[in-house]
């Protein structure tokens, strides 16, 4: 079956049933089919609210098993058929042999010895003929048992519908199942039986729901035959591994049994309810089927409904469920900014990720002095939220299991011991699913995350925009490495920042996360920016790789679907897949005694961007240009614009009088052996501020392999302290600088 349309479920309730199939003693065999007492595991009290099922509550529930493990449910509807999901059984076309398979009945919990079950062998499989995948119907099969079951009140089949039947939208219906808990989230031991209440929605309501653009440009056509049950909103939810289970409805005291899990888009996701094969439609092929079994299955006839039955809606307008995360009032009202307060230490930032679930970065929590975490007194610990009067108490702290001081995992997540009311002014920030794809040029903001100092003033927001992947890769990836495709999980994400707020050094240890809005929802995109100097644009770890974790962690926190889709007129960058290679080796700073006239500087190249000579670049090695990101990277375009290198023309004169570059040129100092050597390159705005080039060095060498560096002893000394340079004469007049300054290494793709 299409694995990309399915995914986990959820459950809830309860039922206890002690004292059902006091009629138990009553011979099967003897009853006419329709006499078979389908579908009564009385009593059944429900409670909403658990998720494991009681035992004997869903007494037709079955588990088929193929290489000794659970693939699917379904359901028992005659003491020797099994009604189940064809896609459960078809692997390239081709009907699996019926030998392959067993039937566990009166299975509970499938861990450990099996109390009361008992195991059939399967005789025959049987799938219409019309069926051939799952989005076009008919997805349903009939198993013929080896040996008829032994009913008791721990196996007992299940009622179906005539033809006629008619189940009202909106009817509160139940879904078993042993499948996922969330999308790729196996059920955890011991493997209980799981049910969740489902709301029937009418075939209008579930194909507006589907129509509602959301990833993958889905578009699925409801088709008669299925039937949708489920919510606007998500949350609750069949999963990948409870298809071929049974949808039950209660009527007149019997529970009928409406739909059989079929697919549907991922699990428990906005505006995509689960869909189950409609099984009244499929009444005359399932009685042609087990025909001449005695007993077979009963189709009772449809209960009178009582005059408060509410008539069945016609058409049904259908409301759509919006993000319930991720809506700030404005940028920087942050109502997921969560602040841990652990006694003795300053307070960490992190994010509210559900009603009762903190994330933040494991290095606050981590004592630097051990390797384990040390027991900690969690009562001491507090979680201020955004407009809540008293802070929250904290019942548990889970750490990603990699989590270090700096690696991508750094993450952990608090459990509040109350959960919060959701409001405007305290609601979770949207987490993505692995497979978002935040668009180049994507809005974002930074956040404050962990323990860093403020750099910036309590107002500054830094703006940001999203550099494409390709960028982002190769100025932090290895070269000649594959760039990941729009889909794949990116390794970096690179926000290029817009305000010139007053940024302070570098703001080299301060800690932020990345926020990016689609749509006016914000995400939290990216987590801790990696040390990169000052020199590049800052990278972020991307959070969609920790999706599934914090999903199986805290069961409810607010992964949402990607929400933009418009690729823009640029679209990505996606020619190239891969980083520029290295090139050959040259030398560096000796000017050509032969210069040709008038060229003074042989380094020095003149960058032109769509037309315009805007800024000086730096020769570094034959292939390679270093010039300032700011001069390629515009405010407002989304992807790098056409570029072009003039060599041996650059320095030979100045500028035209009045000319305004984008950029201030490069400084250069000359060593006493006559060497010249690049200290920094003028930040923007700026004629005597420099940001140095030595703290760049690694990622110089490593991206230009060829690059020449004079050995330490020949350097000029580099600054310790920040990665701003200035010169000695204006060291003090400089001030604080301003605005982050970037270096972009252009690859020549043309050598003349
Ligand atoms: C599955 O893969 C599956 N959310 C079943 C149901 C749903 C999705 C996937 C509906 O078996």
């Amino acid at each position: 079956m299409a694995r990309h349309l399915l995914l986990p479920l959820v459950m809830l309730v309860i039922s206890p049933i002690p004292g059902a199939f006091q009629d138990s003693a009553l011979s099967p065999t003897q009853e006419e089919p329709e006499d078979l007492d389908c579908g009564r595991p009385e009593p059944s009290a429900r409670i909403v609210g658990g998720s494991n099922a009681q035992p004997g509550t869903w007494p037709w529930q079955v588990s088929l098993h193929h290489g000794g493990g659970h693939i699917c449910g379904g359901s028992l509807i005659a003491p020797s058929w099994v009604l189940s999901a064809a896609h459960c059984f078809m692997t390239n076309g081709t009907l699996e042999p019926a030998a392959e398979w067993s039937v566990l009945l009166g299975v509970h919990s499938q861990d450990g010895p099996l109390d009361g079950a008992h195991t059939r062998a399967v005789a025959a499989i049987v799938v219409p003929a019309n069926y051939s995948q799952v989005e076009l119907g008919a997805d349903l099969a009939l198993l013929r048992l080896a040996s008829p079951a032994s009913l008791g009140p721990a196996v007992w089949p299940v009622c179906l519908p005539r033809a006629s039947h008619r189940f009202v939208h909106g009817t509160a219906c139940w879904a078993t199942g042993w499948g996922d808990v969330q999308e790729a989230d196996p059920l955890p031991l011991p493997w209980v039986l799981q049910e969740v209440e489902l709301r029937l929605l009418g075939e209008a309501t579930c194909q507006c729901l589907y129509s509602q653009p959301g990833p993958f440009n889905l578009t699925l056509q409801i088709l008669p035959g299925m039937l949708c049950a489920g919510y606007p909103e998500g949350r609750r939810d069949t999963c990948q591994g409870d298809s071929g289970g049974p949808l039950v409805c209660e009527e007149g005291g019997r529970w009928f049994q409406a739909g059989i899990t079929s697919f549907g888009f991922g699990c428990g996701r906005r505006n995509r309810p689960g869909v189950f094969t409609a099984v009244a439609t499929y009444e005359a092929w399932i009685r042609e089927q087990v025909m001449g079994s005695e007993p077979g299955p009963a189709f009772p006839t449809q209960p009178q409904k009582t005059q408060s039955d509410p008539q069945e809606p016609r058409e049904e307008n259908c409301t759509i469920a919006l993000p319930e995360c991720g809506k700030a009032p404005r940028p920087g009202a942050w109502p997921w900014e969560a602040q841990v307060m652990v006694p003795g230490s300053r307070p960490c930032h992190g994010a509210l990720v559900s009603e009762s679930w903190v994330l933040a970065p494991a290095s606050c929590f981590l004592d630097p002095n051990s390797s384990d975490s040390p027991p900690r007194d969690l009562d001491a610990w507090r979680v201020l939220l955004p407009s809540r009067p008293r802070a929250e108490r904290v019942a548990r702290l889970v750490q990603h299991e990699n989590a270090s001081w700096d690696n991508a995992s750094d993450l952990a997540l608090l459990q509040l011991r109350t959960p919060v009311n959701l409001s405007a002014a305290s609601r979770p920030v949207c987490l993505p699913h692995p497979e978002h794809y935040f668009l180049p040029g994507s809005r974002c903001r930074l956040a404050r995350w962990g323990r860093g100092e403020p750099a910036l003033g309590p107002g500054a927001l830094l703006e940001a925009e999203l550099l494409g992947g390709w960028w982002c890769h190769c100025l932090y990836g290895r070269q000649g490495a594959a760039v990941p495709l729009p889909g794949d999980p990116p390794h970096a994400l690179c926000p290029a920042y817009q305000e010139k707020e007053e940024v302070g050094s570098c703001w080299n240890d301060s800690r932020w996360s990345l926020l990016c809005q689609e749509e006016g929802t914000w995400f939290l995109a990216g987590i801790r920016d990696f040390p990169s100097g000052c020199l590049r644009p800052r990278a972020f770890f991307p959070l969609q790789t920790h999706g599934p974790w914090i999903s199986h962690v805290t069961r409810g926190a607010y992964l949402e679907d990607q929400l933009a889709w418009d690729w823009g007129p640029d679209g990505e960058e996606t020619e190239t897949q891969t980083c520029p290679p290295h090139t050959e080796h040259g030398a560096c700073g000796l000017r050509l005694e032969a210069a040709p006239v008038g060229v003074l500087w042989p380094w020095l190249a003149e960058v032109h961007v769509a037309g315009d000579r805007v800024c000086t670049g730096i020769l570094l090695a034959p292939g390679w240009v270093l010039a300032a990101t700011h001069c390629v990277l515009r405010p407002g375009s989304t992807t790098v614009p056409y570029i072009e290198v003039y060599l041996g023309r650059a320095g030979a004169s100045s500028l035209p009088q009045g000319h305004q570059m984008t950029s201030a040129p490069p400084l250069l100092c000359q060593m006493t052996e006559g060497s010249w050597i690049l200290v920094g390159m003028a930040v923007q705005g700026s004629r005597e501020l420099f940001a140095a080039i030595g703290p760049e060095e690694a990622w110089i060498s490593q991206t230009v392999g060829e690059a020449n560096f004079l050995p330490p002893s020949g350097s000029p000394h580099w600054p310790t302290g920040g990665s701003n340079l200035c010169p000695p004469e204006l060291a003090k007049a400089s001030g604080s600088p301003h605005a982050v300054y970037f270096l972009l290494l252009l690859t020549l793709l043309i050598q003349s």
